[in-house]
């Protein structure tokens, strides 16, 4: 009798190298035996969209503290994951003022900078790396205009904001700022 089966493990046993080259990390779901196993994605992808120019970028999204005040953080990623976006990253965390200046670097002379200082260090935020196909571009334009007030229905900001500065989401605007602010906020 052929012990080796035919079901999906099977087939996966006899596809992958053997695990003398494929090391587990604790606490990854492996499947297969001790002499074969094979690594499974955790969490497992269910679901992803191929854009149909799949440029993919990684970049930096803060849900700000008025979004976690007012209980829209899951509406907000709500949004980002209907668009077929990937959060790879995510934490809840408050600011310091350090951080605040390094991230608003380019801001920090501006005479809005002080309050808007003082709102970022508020309460807590949710940062995230979010990915996808041109998903810089893409968060930009789900976010919306700065001012809520301007920003067009539709978007975060111009369905949910009133506010030049609790504008509820930031999102890198370019793969260069994006690749600095993921350094700053996940090292
Ligand atoms: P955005 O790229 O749309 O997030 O906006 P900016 O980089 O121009 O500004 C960064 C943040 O500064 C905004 F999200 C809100 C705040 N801001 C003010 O508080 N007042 C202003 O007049 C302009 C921006």
């Amino acid at each position: 009798m052929d012990t080796r089966g035919t079901g999906v493990c099977a087939q996966l046993r006899s596809r992958h190298a053997p695990a003398a080259t494929i090391r587990a990390t604790p606490g990854t779901p492996v499947l297969g035996s001790r002499r074969s196993a094979v690594r499974l994605s955790w969490p497992p992808i269910l679901y992803t969209q191929k854009g149909d120019t799949d440029v993919s970028q990684r970049t930096l999204v803060l849900i700000k503290p008025d979004a976690v005040r007012r209980g829209l953080v899951g509406e907000i990623l709500a949004r980002l994951e209907r668009k077929g976006l990937r959060i790879e990253e995510m934490r809840l965390r408050t600011m310091d003022a350090d951080l605040a200046d390094a991230h608003y670097a380019d801001h920090v002379e501006k005479p809005f900078y002080p309050p808007l200082k003082e709102f970022m260090l508020s309460g807590p935020l949710v940062s995230l790396i979010v990915s996808g196909d041109e998903s810089i571009p893409v968060i930009r334009a789900l976010a919306g205009a700065t001012d809520g007030r301007a920003a067009a229905p539709g978007t975060i900001r111009g369905d949910l904001s009133l506010s030049n500065r609790e504008n509820l989401i930031h999102a890198s605007d370019s793969e260069e700022s994006a690749e600095r602010e993921i350094k700053l906020w996940f090292g």
